[in-house]
């Protein structure tokens, strides 16, 4: 039998508070009101944790407005089904169709948040994603390789310059890949990565990777204003654990956040240092041009070893198991939040410069300068609360902490170290979310606990409870509960934008005269069947209401059919859909100006319905077509229309 502290104990169980109802008054309810037709005031980015996809809602209303596919296949948008998007899902292992997805970043400019793009990490199969807010679509997705478990990322630097990727699991890296797990500490390596961020278009490329110790890194957050050149990171696993890390990785009293001074790396990158490693990952974009993706396999990495340049990263000791790691609004603050710690350490930066430059060391950890803890400690927040996790920051000098253990938040002041208010939560919240928390600028007026336990919150769905999500307006000094909402998948970290910020660049239609997919039919006179050798081209329109063409004659088994399918619409909020009978495959939506293909292995001769998926008009349900499949040896030749169809069989039939 293990012994355990109690504190590990409830660790491990959550605990409720006291009273599972708070009755909330009819004059808080009104805070989250928002009255049909009338907008909300924040567009909320929240991860869909194992759903693999980000949703979208409104704040303060917890309206859903959106789910967008990001990194698991979603049939209701054809998103990896349809030919156009599969390349999105490759990766060095082939198709992946699923992924967990933990963390949000807004795109951010002097540390302000932009409204240009939303990135989101995969931290199964190690990826990073770009999100469009012009689309609300992922625009692209790049694998990150020499690593295993991308949970540490994407985090952001103050101008964009970079999203983070750090390694959750250290794995072996290099060419000796087979090697016995109790090799742990010889062979396994942790990596963190930089990945640049083009200014003008967003195109994400892997800029840099920093060869560390092999420890789990957990959270990170880039350093602004004062700090913005730094990047600092939590590790937990100090000790080197490969197995019952539950205990095993939770013996020291401390782990370590790790600072790193990205400028002085990127000064050794430009200056030609560095290693180019071969790895293999695969990189994805999609294009509103061509409206297809396309992936491309990338075969280099750059890789620095921070001991042999001794000034880019240090170790400060973190009290216990250290999770989540934030930096406040003005970049001189950086809170810890030991798991298992009854404290929370804040640490300074103008402290961590001062140790640095006066080498105030505890030694090295595996090469990396360890500073000493009192030198960099601002000080530590007092009994705060059990198993602090994440925090978020109102730019009026309060930082706002989740503790898992005590379910709670707590509001606390960070120059004076003090706790001034605390609500429960229900259950057990992980992330919180602020709008515009993590940035030089938050917006403020409302946090968001994203829960970890549902229970009785909401009417029972059997075994599985939906997720669920709680508001509370922090415009006065106590925090109040205004609203519970739920959400899809596990949430894990949120970040919210006033609306105004991206609805002015919402796009509304794809211009069809800018339609660059080689498979597009501009108009009902391009529409037309081919054959090439077994695959049958179907160049398609779809507009209100009907297919050209929607009568199909000539595919014999063993015809491979793809159905490109242009929407002509240039009218706001008209998709069209196109599905056809027993295809293994699901759905097309098609946006207006874009074109879609469904790819399609008739099994039986027949004639197969086709319809438009959408309720899209009056006569939406008229608008459907046929498509005949004869046996292989068939004679019968290719045609299609649209109404006017010829009199009688074609030649070629009669003749028989
Ligand atoms: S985590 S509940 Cu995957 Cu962001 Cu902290
Ligand atoms: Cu088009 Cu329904």
């Amino acid at each position: 039998m293990v012994l355990m502290s109690p504190l590990l104990f409830m660790a491990m169980q959550g605990c409720k508070p006291k009273g599972t109802q708070s009755a909330i008054s009819g004059d808080a309810a009104s805070k989250a009101y928002v009255a049909p037709g009338k907008y909300d005031e924040f567009y909320s980015f929240v991860s869909g944790g194992f759903s693999g996809q980000m949703s979208v809602y409104g704040l303060p209303s917890g309206r859903l407005f959106r789910v967008i596919p990001v990194f698991s296949v979603d049939p209701e948008k054809s998103w990896g089904y349809s030919e156009e998007t599969k390349p999105m899902l490759n990766t060095s292992n082939g198709f992946v169709p699923w992924d967990d997805l933990h963390h949000i970043a807004l795109s951010v400019t002097d540390g302000i948040h932009d409204g240009r793009w939303v990135f989101a990490n995969a931290n199964n199969t190690p990826r990073i994603a770009r999100i469009d807010l012009k689309t609300f679509r992922t625009a692209e997705i790049i694998e990150i390789p020499n690593s295993a478990g991308n949970h540490s990322s994407p985090f952001i630097t103050e101008n964009s310059e970079y999203v983070v990727a750090g390694t959750r699991f250290s794995v072996p890296i290099g060419d000796k890949q087979d090697v016995p797990i109790n090799t742990y500490k010889e062979n396994f390596k942790g990596t963190v990565s930089f990945i640049g961020i083009d200014k003008t278009s967003g195109h994400m490329n892997i800029a840099f990777q920093l060869l560390l110790p092999g420890v789990n890194f957990d959270l990170a957050r880039a350093g602004k204003g004062r700090s913005a050149g730094w990047f600092f990171f939590s590790c937990y696993n100090s000790e080197k654990a490969n197995t019952l890390l539950e205990v095993n990785a939770s013996q020291k009293d401390k782990d370590f956040i790790m600072a790193v001074n990205w400028k002085k790396a990127e000064e050794y990158v430009k200056a030609g240092k560095g290693q180019k490693k071969v790895v293999k990952y695969v990189h994805n974009t999609y294009s509103d041009k061509t409206h297809s993706a396309t992936s491309t396999v990338e075969t280099e990495v750059l890789v620095l070893d921070p001991t042999e340049f001794g000034d880019i990263v240090y170790f400060m000791p973190c009290p216990k198991s250290p999770h989540g790691c934030d930096t406040d609004p003005t970049g001189e603050y950086i809170v810890g939040s030991g798991k298992l710690a009854a404290t929370i350490p804040v640490f300074s930066f103008e402290k961590i410069l001062k140790a640095i430059a006066d080498k105030n060391y505890d030694g090295n950890y595996d090469g990396i300068p360890v500073l000493k803890y009192e030198a960099v400690l601002h000080g530590e927040v007092p009994k705060p609360g059990l198993g602090p996790l994440h925090t978020e920051f109102d730019g009026k000098g309060f930082a706002y902490t989740s503790f898992f253990v005590s379910s709670e938040i707590v509001k606390w002041n960070i120059k004076e170290l003090k706790v001034v208010d605390r609500v429960p939560t229900y259950y057990s919240i992980g992330h919180l979310s602020i709008p515009g928390g993590p940035t030089k600028k938050p917006w403020g007026k409302y946090v968001v606990a994203y829960n970890k336990i549902t229970k009785d919150r909401y009417l029972p769905t059997g075994p599985e409870l939906t997720q669920s999500a709680q508001i509370y307006d922090i415009s006065g000094e106590k925090m109040k509960l205004i609203l519970d909402f739920p959400t899809i998948g596990e949430p894990h970290y949120a970040e919210a934008i006033p609306a105004e910020l991206i609805m002015k660049n919402s796009q509304k239609i794809f211009k069809i005269e800018e339609n660059e997919n080689p498979y597009a039919a501009k108009g009902d006179k391009f529409a037309r069947v081919e054959r090439k050798g077994n695959e049958i081209h179907v160049y398609a329109t779809s507009i209100r209401s009907h297919f050209t063409p929607d009568n199909i004659e000539g595919v014999k088994l063993g015809d491979v059919v793809y159905f490109h399918i242009t929407n002509l619409e240039q009218d706001w909020d008209v998709p069209h859909g196109f599905a056809i009978k027993g295809a293994n495959n699901a759905e097309l939506l098609i946006m207006p100006g874009e074109t879609q293909t469904l790819k399609w292995i008739p099994e039986k001769v027949g004639v197969f319905p086709m319809y438009c998926t959408d309720f899209c008009s009056a006569l939406h349900q008229e608008m459907s077509g046929y498509i005949r499949v004869s046996p292989a040896g068939s004679n019968v030749p290719i045609s299609f229309h649209t109404g006017n169809p010829p009199a009688a069989a074609p030649a070629a039939e009669k003749s028989k």
